[in-house]
């Protein structure tokens, strides 16, 4: 049960907006330390590294981003060892980044609509993507990967974070091609002599929209490659796979290019939703070359999957919506945003009916959540426990600041609270060295701190989160508000 200090409901703002915005400051610097300002105890038995990602930079040379989504792509990692921590971060060498930081100035427009400064005559008909892989970082057949959803991977030294350079994955991927910034790991079964797959997707969108997907083994061979086409725009950031799909949602957008070819938008600028159509849900077969199937969904802006499964000849997947695809007004920057006026996202559960082709959603969290975890080993498979940033009060739209531990069995929730000076970033569940039970294991946070102006790496008990973290790691110096990263064991 929540603690008393995290149940107030309608109470004073759980934040204050500078507190908030302060969290979006560049971070300009490398650092590479011990970390030596811990409250608590480091488990011993936590053995590996957290990787994270997210915008390192919020402005080039003075330039503010008019989007967090646009900021380079920065490294951050703690490796734990002997009960002790080592934290690092490097920005990711990209083109872009090395180019701009030499000139001096933006030389690149932002999907996100940062624009090259000059107006929109300056920023007319250039229609190039810095591929500023900023999104995620995987590690996998001994690489590790920066992803951007709109261009190659960039592969980086674990132990340094140096970019080693553009990786086109043994000749899969052309120059210019995407490879999205969210692969699932499908555990496979290791007890039946079944490997782990990685599996991802590209997407080629127009009038029609192609999504070619990729299964790689553990020793990051590829496997097989599939693709299937569906009509009509597409903006799919995430997948979700069970054993026999990998499912995307069709949200019901639009694109229209002018503004953005144009030189007023950026491309991400240029998504309308259309509250009157339906999603789609695609399930593309992982096995065979079967048709995909496509069943209507209620209209609804996803961006995140925390998880799919079958079950009794059913397909479940539960998604964090958004009633609308959040957007910012003219003129503004996201530092003005009125978290009131925007849609916070909601977790929901889609019950597909495979044979009928219909589908019942129900909404499981109707807090404001975003960011969701799980056992690794449940990826894909039915399961319990889901963990997931949640915002303070029960009600309305805030920026994250808790986190939220859902029973989806007897629907009974935990919350740890950081308000209301701190801001709560995405968890990764990382299971005890031989544990059994789902939820044995730690939940690792990267938290920003506004009272200390710095960021808090968090260890939580994942059985029991309501009496807050086990170990506070206090960093020297914050890390902007990131995205997202992976826990790394070997
Ligand atoms: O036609 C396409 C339209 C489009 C939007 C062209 C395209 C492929 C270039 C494109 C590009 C999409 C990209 C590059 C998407 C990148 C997304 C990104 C970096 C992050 C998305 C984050 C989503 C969420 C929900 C983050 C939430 C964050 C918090 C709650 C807290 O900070
Ligand atoms: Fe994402």
């Amino acid at each position: 049960l929540p603690s008393p200090q995290n149940t107030e409901v309608n109470a004073a703002p759980s934040f204050d907006m500078d507190d908030w915005r302060s969290g979006y400051r560049s971070q300009p610097e490398e650092f590479a330390y011990w970390i030596d300002d811990i409250e608590g105890t480091i488990p011993a038995e936590l053995e590996g590294t957290l990787f994270r990602n997210g915008p390192g930079l919020l402005d080039i040379h003075g330039h503010r981003l008019k989007h967090p989504f646009d900021g380079d792509g920065m490294i951050s990692s703690i490796a734990f060892k002997e009960g002790r921590a080592y934290y690092r971060n490097r920005f990711v060498r990209t083109e872009g980044y090395v180019a701009e930081q030499a000139a001096g100035k933006p030389l690149y427009r932002g999907v996100f609509g940062t624009q090259k400064p000059g107006g929109w005559w300056a920023n007319l008909f250039d229609l190039k993507l810095k591929n500023i892989a900023n999104t995620h970082v995987i590690y996998w057949g001994g690489k590790l990967l920066a992803l951007w959803e709109a261009a190659e991977p960039h592969r980086l030294d674990p132990a340094t974070l140096a970019t080693l350079g553009l990786d086109n994955l043994d000749g899969l991927l052309e120059p210019g091609d995407a490879f999205a910034a969210h692969p699932k790991i499908d555990p496979g079964h290791p007890e039946q002599g079944q490997e782990p797959r990685l599996v991802n997707f590209s997407i080629k969108t127009g009038l029609s929209s192609t999504i070619r997907i990729h299964e790689f083994a553990p020793s990051g061979d590829r496997v097989k490659s599939y693709q299937r086409s569906i009509p009509g725009f597409a903006f799919m950031h995430d997948c979700m796979i069970t054993p026999n799909y990998v499912i995307f949602f069709q949200n019901p957008v639009s694109f229209n290019p002018f503004p953005f070819i144009l030189g007023f938008k950026g491309a991400g600028e240029c998504v309308e939703f259309n509250p009157q159509a339906k999603t789609n849900i695609i399930l593309i077969p992982r096995h065979g070359d079967g048709p995909l199937k496509s069943i209507e969904a209620p209209a609804g802006f996803v961006f995140h999957h925390a998880n799919a499964f079958e079950q009794d000849g059913q397909v479940f997947v539960d998604s964090i919506v958004y009633q609308d695809f959040p957007s910012l007004d003219e003129g503004m920057t996201f530092k003005d945003v009125d978290f009131s006026h925007v849609p916070e996202g909601q977790l929901w559960r889609f019950a597909l009916d495979l044979e009928a082709e219909t589908s019942k959603a129900t909404c499981l969290i109707d807090r404001g959540c975003e960011f969701p975890a799980l056992h690794p080993a449940h990826v894909g498979q039915t399961y319990r426990y889901l963990y997931i940033g949640a915002v303070h009060s029960s009600q309305g739209n805030a920026p994250l600041q808790a986190l939220l531990k859902r029973d989806l069995v007897t629907g009974d929730e935990q919350l740890w609270s950081e308000a209301p000076r701190g801001f709560m970033g995405e968890p990764v569940f990382v299971p005890r060295p031989q544990s059994q039970a789902e939820d044995d294991g730690w939940l690792l946070v990267l938290t920003y701190n506004a009272a200390r102006r710095c960021s808090d790496v968090l260890i939580l008990d994942a059985r029991d989160i309501t009496s807050g973290p086990i170990a506070r790691l206090k960093l020297q110096h914050h890390v902007p508000y990131g995205l997202h990263g992976s826990f790394v064991s070997e």
